[in-house]
């Protein structure tokens, strides 16, 4: 479902949802007359909202549409920012949430309220395989987790009882792409919502919506607001959905998004255009020269020509993102010793930092895995991630070339 007012991407990431700010509520009475209203949306650093009267306190209970009543119920600074999202996405709506897992969760027990199963990724962020895996399961959700990039395996897994078909593409970390749109039509065929984890692309890089996904993702903590200073999330989709995920699943369980992280989001949302640009830009040139290395053995990226879905990163994303995933001759010792030389990218987990950031699962976080769990998902010890940032490729080329030269 479409929600464009502007024509162009850079012009929604801006000015979408941001009319709330003309209309300050709480506006004070001595404020009242006059003129100029705050530029950037104000933060309404505040848990509760008063009434002039019991009648209009009572009315704001019944119909939630006319008043604020208390931050864990919705806030105006998280509204300008949930407008803002649905407009980048495409979505009727959207709900921002304390972190990316109090969106996927939240979306997850909505979807799943009268219990159900899962056809999901086998390769998945793995704090959302572990609550497929294991926290879901504990309460009654059983899920199939299959190859998705194989469209026979996610449609032979589908029961009569299946709810969900959960997706993330490009996935974290090895970078797998799943066809959103033929995807969709399985979902839609047999009456399933379809969710999708859109952290790593952006609404810049790809919109599923326009693809018929029904709900979409974020951890706005990496791309969105781009400033590695918050954790946060965000679910779109239809509006019935959001609003049965506000007033259940968000409401009671309580991954609600403070005010002050809507409002650091909120800075970062209207370069996101631009930064996505350069990420993109970025990272073709690196990870072109990380497929030259003879320390590597091979190299994921999806605008490489390598990438074995590169055809379908083609037709299905706008922009191929700053995600670039290898693989070390050397294994482990060799991702070790790579992390430990490299001075401009930096040792740290998470992504879509303005910084390029560095990360070797093997030693850090699925060190806890069993190597042989590990190998069977592909995440083999040699496997180093980037997630490029926003200074000179060049400079980052010149630090990937002198910390590889020590492997040589
Ligand atoms: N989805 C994806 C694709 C992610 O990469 C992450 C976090 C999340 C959801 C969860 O978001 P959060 O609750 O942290 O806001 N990914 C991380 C990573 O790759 N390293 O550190 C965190």
């Amino acid at each position: 479902m479409k929600n464009k007012k502007y024509k162009g991407r850079s012009t929604e990431a801006i000015h979408a949802g941001e009319t709330l700010s003309t209309l300050p509520t709480g506006t004070t009475e001595h404020q009242v007359g006059k003129t100029g209203v705050p530029l950037l949306p104000p933060i309404y650093q505040n848990s509760t909202f008063q009434f002039q009267s019991a009648s209009e306190c009572a009315s704001a209970f019944i119909d939630e549409e006319s008043g604020y009543v208390y931050t864990r119920w919705g806030n105006p600074t998280q509204e300008v920012l949930e407008q803002k999202i649905a407009a980048l996405e495409g979505g009727e709506a959207a709900l921002a949430t304390a972190s990316g897992m109090g969106a996927i969760s939240t979306a997850l027990l909505t979807a799943l309220a009268e219990g159900g199963h899962v056809v999901a990724m086998e390769t998945l962020y793995s704090a959302t395989f572990h609550l497929l895996n294991e926290d879901l399961t504990q309460m009654g959700v059983e899920t199939t987790f299959v190859d998705a990039t194989d469209l026979d395996k996610i449609e032979s897994a589908v029961r009569p009882d299946t709810k969900v078909i959960y997706l993330e593409s490009p996935t974290n970390p090895l970078l797998k792409l799943v066809d959103l749109a033929a995807c969709a039509e399985i979902a839609n065929t047999h009456d399933i919502t379809s969710i999708i984890d859109n952290t790593f692309a952006t609404p810049c890089g790809q919109q599923p919506i326009t693809l018929g996904i029904d709900i979409v993702l974020h951890s706005m903590t990496k791309y969105l607001s781009g400033n590695g200073a918050v954790v946060a999330g965000v679910i779109v989709g239809e509006k019935g959905f959001i609003e049965h995920a506000q007033k259940g699943a968000l409401r009671n369980f309580g991954a609600v998004i403070s005010p002050f992280n809507a409002w650091l989001t909120l800075l970062g949302i209207p370069t996101l255009p631009l930064r996505f640009e350069k990420h993109c830009e970025n990272a073709l040139p690196i990870a072109a020269f990380l497929e030259e290395h003879p320390a590597i053995d091979w190299v994921r990226y999806p605008g490489l020509p390598s990438h074995p879905q590169h055809e379908l990163a083609k037709r299905q994303m706008n922009g191929f993102g700053g995600m670039i995933t290898m693989e070390l001759k050397g294994g482990r010792a060799a991702g070790e010793a790579l992390v430990n030389r490299l001075q401009i990218c930096s040792l740290a987990v998470s992504l879509g930092d303005v910084r390029t950031l560095v990360c070797h699962p093997a030693s850090t976080t699925h060190s806890h895995v069993p190597i042989e769990v590990r190998q069977q998902t592909g995440i083999t010890d040699g496997l180093v991630r980037f997630s490029i940032g926003l200074e000179d490729a060049e400079d980052i080329i010149a630090d990937l070339e002198q910390a590889l030269g020590i492997l040589l």
